[in-house]
């Protein structure tokens, strides 16, 4: 069996209900643990619904997602969404505390569990400006903080909850480079065991993950490393000088 975390898609084709034409079709690729996956590709090409068929909030039309060589429609509910913490490309905050918000997915976190999570995430500054830090409360949808704060909350979230498999969707695109870079080279050693799915707009952003997978019209036209994809892609060449 593939190790825990691993994710398989094995000739996956997915069409939204009510559509005539697919919007992936024939995706196979597998994302190791320890390892980063990276997903580019234009907009509309169909990065979102791939990685929405991971924590089943779409079942794929034909062909199978296995976890850890499980197919995704074994492993139950409460077994996906232990092991799968998703960073959504509009991430969500709920009408409630920080605290609470943070361990929607780790019930169990203890406060400086949370703490840690939030250094992770570059947010220790401005949870502790807060007026009762921890216990500050969100409003509904999260408005009363900035884009780039909720974005960077819902990385905490996700870190606190320890899984095997990190699914980022365009997570980073509200930071400015700096905290960027700072927040990317923080996540290395708490995601070094787990498969990192990352789904990227900037080319700059994922050029050091272990293999890309260029998606185009819901294809994989193209995977490789960076340097392999300059040399083989004519796709990937125009996503980099665009
Ligand atoms: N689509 C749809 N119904 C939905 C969501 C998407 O019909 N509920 C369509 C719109 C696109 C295609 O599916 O034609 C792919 O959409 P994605 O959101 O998966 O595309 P991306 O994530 O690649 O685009 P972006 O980079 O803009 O986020
Ligand atoms: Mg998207």
């Amino acid at each position: 069996l593939p190790e825990p975390g691993t994710v398989e898609f094995k000739d996956v084709t997915f069409g939204y209900p009510g559509a005539e034409a697919p919007v992936l079709s024939g995706i196979s690729f597998t994302a190791k643990p320890g390892q980063t996956t990276a997903i580019i590709g234009s907009t509309g090409a169909g990065k979102t619904t791939l990685l929405n068929l991971i924590p089943r909030l779409y079942d794929a039309t034909e062909g199978e997602i296995l976890i850890g060589g499980v197919p995704l429609k074994e492993l139950g509910r409460e077994a996906i969404s232990r092991n799968i913490s998703a960073v959504p490309q509009r991430p969500y905050l709920f009408s409630g505390t920080i605290a609470s918000n943070l361990r929607f997915g780790a019930q169990d976190a203890s406060d400086e569990e949370l703490w840690e999570a939030l250094d992770i995430a570059q947010s220790t500054d401005f949870v502790t400006e807060r007026e009762g830090q921890l216990e500050s409360t969100i409003s509904q949808g999260g408005t009363n903080v900035s884009g780039g704060q909720r974005q960077r909350l819902c990385i905490a979230r996700a870190l606190a909850a320890k899984p095997m498999t990190y699914l980022f969707d365009d997570s980073f695109s509200a930071l400015d480079v700096n905290t960027d870079a700072k927040l990317r080279a923080a996540l290395a050693e708490p995601t070094k065991d787990a498969a990192v799915i990352i789904v990227a707009q900037r080319v700059s952003t994922i050029t050091e993950a272990d293999q890309i997978l260029v998606l185009d019209h819901g294809e994989i036209v193209a995977r490789g490393t960076h340097e392999e994809l300059l040399e083989s892609s004519e796709t990937y060449q125009e996503i980099v000088t665009s």
